[in-house]
């Protein structure tokens, strides 16, 4: 059978507890019933995101709020980047895209509805798709992202439908704060402006997270990071959802572009920076599980996270597709299972790297390196990559902190950096992203940005090329350690 090629899941399972012997299995805490439901969820499951992909239909495009970083002509900015208008769909047509989907890319667990306005403004839309899908390919699990304005109303609804993942878009407990990110909401019928709707909207995405809860749905919680306004806030937001029993917080950043017309964008609203982000993430962290994979996908995404095949699956394109949804099935099944087999495999396998404990001693600095990866391994020409993975090397071990979206630097010549548009000033944006990393793993990179990236202070490596990450990653660290890199202090992050 063909699978996708994947490389080692230790990348997503992290290895913060000492050795790199082998992956740890980040949901082995968890009850078997609850482990079933995320070991193939590409976002409840860091591991899963390198093996399965989701998809979403934009059949949603009303919204019963505003958000200051949000402008109605783009999809929902609480689970999706701004900038992208979706292809609007109706129930029937949403559901023949996914079954065309489903039956294209077996290793689609995942179909969600996050947009483009909000999923529970648009209830009609939004159930029967899930009502229909839920009948026609039963093997999808279903999700749902929301600002929880109405989630009580339909708490039961939910569970009716076995939507067993829901995400509550959550900036604020105080009103005081809200009333600086969502200046009004509609409710009974009435616009209500300032801290008193967002006093109601906090209430009821609170009671809303409870009676999820209540009901076993799995509920992660997203939460914009806005500078200045509820950074600080956030922690307190991390520790009440998490005691009210949320699974899983994703603190995500601000994306505030002038060109997009928000209300932030046009004010010139600071974003965080790729530190200010981690260490907000760290301190949110405690003992909850953050999610730091999250590429805020668009509302028609389709694919593994950071990829993008919607243009494959128009309405143009799967008109003409045949359609064995039954054939499909029993392919799907079988696929998922032998991916699941293999990232069981993978945190079995003992690694070929001595465990970081014994490598550096206790004390030695943290490194923060970028990969060009390609299925879990380091499998990406520098100049090919659209996104690096941020790893942090320590003696404790490898983490996964992240990743940086970037500018594709050659435009499929041979030789990186000729012939492109402006390949200076894409290098020099790049350089800007990976701000704070001392080194970037690639598969190759050329002779221009090979001398750019040294001079920056990142040091370039193509030496690993088609390792599995965090054996490149902590065999780098080694070579740091031994080269007597590792002693000097923290060199002070640049702003990215
Ligand atoms: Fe979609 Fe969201 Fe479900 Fe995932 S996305 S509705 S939980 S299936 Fe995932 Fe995309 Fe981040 Fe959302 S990476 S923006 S967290
Ligand atoms: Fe925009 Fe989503 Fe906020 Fe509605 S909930 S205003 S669609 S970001």
């Amino acid at each position: 059978m063909d699978l996708p090629v994947i490389g080692n899941a230790q990348a997503a399972g992290g290895c913060a507890s000492g050795g790199c012997g082998s992956a740890p299995d980040a949901l082995a805490h968890l009850p078997d019933h609850i482990r079933l439901k995320v070991q193939d969820h590409p976002c409840y499951s860091e591991e899963a995101h390198h093996y399965f992909a989701r998809m979403h239909v934009a059949v949603a495009p009303a919204c019963n709020i505003q958000c200051n970083y949000c402008n109605r002509k783009y999809d929902c900015a609480n689970e999706s980047r701004p900038g992208v208008v979706s292809e609007l769909l109706s129930p029937d047509h949403a559901i023949r895209k996914v079954l065309a989907v489903a039956a294209a890319i077996p290793q689609m667990t995942v179909l969600g509805i996050a947009g483009p306005g909000d999923p529970l403004a648009n209830p009609s839309r939004t159930f029967e798709t899930f009502r229909q899908l839920s009948e026609k390919a039963p093997d999808i699990k279903l999700c749902l992202s929301t600002n929880g304005l109405r989630l009580p109303e339909f708490a039961d609804e939910i569970a009716k439908h076995n939507i067993d993942h829901v995400t509550i878009t959550i900036n604020c407990l105080d009103p005081r704060v809200g009333a600086q990110i969502y200046p009004w909401i509609f409710w009974n019928k009435r616009r209500i402006r300032g801290e008193e709707g967002a006093a109601i909207l906090i209430a009821q995405q609170q009671m809303g997270l409870e009676m999820l809860v209540a009901r076993g749905v799995l509920v992660k919680v997203n939460s914009v990071m806005i500078p200045g306004v509820n950074d600080q806030h956030l922690k307190e937001v991390s520790r009440v959802v998490k005691a009210k029993g949320a699974f899983l917080h994703n603190v995500m950043p601000l994306i505030a572009e002038a060109e997009h017309g928000t209300y932030y964008g046009l004010m010139g609203q600071d974003s965080p920076t790729s530190a200010e982000l981690q260490a907000l993430q760290d301190e949110c962290a405690g003992d909850m599980a953050m999610m730091r994979h999250c590429r805020q996908c668009r509302a028609d995404a389709v694919g593994l996270l950071g990829e993008d095949r919607g243009a494959e699956f128009t309405l143009d394109k799967i008109a003409d597709m045949d359609l064995d949804y039954g054939a499909a099935m029993a392919k799907r099944k079988e696929v998922r299972e032998a991916l699941v087999e293999q990232m069981a495999a993978k945190r079995g396998a003992p690694s070929t790297q001595p465990a970081m404990a014994e490598l550096a001693p206790v004390g030695t600095r943290p490194v923060l390196m970028a990969v060009a990866a390609k299925n879990g391994l380091v499998g990406e020409h520098f100049g090919h990559a659209r996104e690096f993975l941020v790893y942090e090397a320590a003696p404790e071990g490898v983490r996964f902190i992240g990743h940086r979206k970037v500018d594709l630097y050659c435009g499929g010549l041979d030789s990186c950096g000729e012939g492109d548009a402006e390949p200076e000033s894409i290098l020099d944006k790049t350089i800007a992203a990976l701000s704070g990393c001392e080194a970037v793993l690639c598969s190759k990179v050329g002779f221009e940005p090979w001398g750019r990236l040294e001079a920056a202070g990142i040091a370039p490596n193509g030496e690993h090329a088609l390792e599995p990450i965090e054996e490149a990653v902590t065999a780098v660290y080694r070579e740091m350690l031994a080269a007597g890199k590792l002693a000097k202090p923290v060199a002070a992050r640049k702003r990215a």
